[in-house]
């Protein structure tokens, strides 16, 4: 049996008053975005496919708190959390989803499809398990430039079980690279539980057998998510290799916008009302004097102004015309 570690969590007193601000910022930010889009994917406004991060705020925030703009992160096709806790403006995001000249991707990319290199947000990305070896390239190249960069990759449970996944897993052990893994395990690929399609009591558990540390997080808690990326991104740092988080967690829309969830029970209705990481968030750095509750109000006001203005703006902007039908189809070096 593998000896994966539950790990504890950080005391709030371990980040300072304008850390903790800032996190919940980014925490606020991407529920206001995210409810925000559930509301106007029901309008028929928006084109194509949307899944939502909701729910699973703390996993993106916690562990990018400790990268820089040179630092990568590799998604998913429920990317827009990573987006946002990576530091991609809003409002262009919420541009693309809407199909817009103004978007991140000027219109061309939509939800699943956003990047941003000036951020270090290498995409989002619609094949599952496919960041996997596009994070050990990039964390490959970082570790040529000596630049003690770090890559970090977030996946699903479903993408846990792809080859590709695993090809990289061993790669980046052999080759000792500057690679987080982080399996955030939501309960379900689509429709299909976890529990049923993931041969293991944790996909953690598979770290044993790629030689490197993995590590079970709570991802409802930001200070135990935080607490176990400060280690496995010192660790990639130091050139000590990489390390697999899995963070439990839970999303409270469907897999998709129009997913019936017809195979859920009530636990969505349980885990907004016990374990809401922001829930969370607010008492433990209230209680414990960090922060006043007004200030993290003053955040949610500024988070839905932000949120309201980011839709209003991206409705009024122009869709791509013909003449941008030629452009950013080759990259240049
Ligand atoms: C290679 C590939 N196979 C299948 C799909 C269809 N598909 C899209 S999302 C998804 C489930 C992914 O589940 P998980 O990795 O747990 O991520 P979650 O949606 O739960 O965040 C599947 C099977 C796909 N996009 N790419
Ligand atoms: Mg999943």
């Amino acid at each position: 049996m593998s000896d994966t570690l539950e790990h504890r969590s950080a005391e709030p007193a371990e980040l300072s008053a304008d850390q903790l601000l800032d996190a919940y910022r980014r925490m606020r930010t991407i529920r206001a975005f995210e409810d925000r889009v559930h509301e106007e994917f029901a309008t028929g406004d928006i084109p194509g496919f949307v899944h939502l991060y909701a729910g699973e705020e703390a996993s993106a925030v916690g562990i990018c708190m400790h990268l820089d703009d040179g630092d990568t992160i590799a998604s998913t096709h429920r990317g827009h959390g990573h987006c946002i806790a990576k530091g991609v403006d809003p409002k262009p995001m919420m541009a693309e989803i809407f199909g817009r000249r103004t978007g991140t991707c000027h219109g061309k990319g939509g939800s699943m499809h956003i990047a941003d290199l000036s951020k270090g947000m290498l995409g989002a990305n619609g094949i599952v398990g496919a960041g996997a070896p596009l994070a050990c390239g990039r964390a490959l190249a970082a570790k040529l430039a000596g630049n003690g960069e770090v890559c970090v990759v977030f996946f699903g449970d479903g993408a846990s079980n792809q080859g590709t996944t695993l090809e990289a897993l061993n790669l980046a052990s052999v080759w000792q690279l500057p690679v987080i893994f982080v399996a955030e395990n939501n309960g379900y690929a689509e429709t299909t539980a976890s529990s049923w399609s993931v041969a293991a009591d944790n996909i953690a558990d598979r770290a044993d057998g790629f030689g490197m540390p993995g590590v079970i997080v709570d991802g409802f808690d930001f200070f135990a998510v935080w607490e176990v990326a400060r280690e496995a991104v010192t660790r990639a740092r130091r050139g000590d290799g990489p390390t697999l988080m899995e963070v439990k967690l839970t999303r409270y829309y469907g897999h998709f916008e129009g997913d019936q969830q017809t195979y859920r029970g009530d636990e969505v209705e349980r885990a907004r009302r016990d374990f809401d990481c922001l829930k969370w968030f607010r008492t433990r750095v209230t209680t414990n004097g960090m922060l006043d509750a007004a200030a993290l109000d003053t955040i949610d006001a500024e988070a839905a102004a932000l949120i309201d203005d980011a839709v209003a703006e991206a409705r009024s902007a122009p869709l791509p015309g013909r003449e941008d039908l030629e452009t950013d189809v080759y990259a240049t070096y």
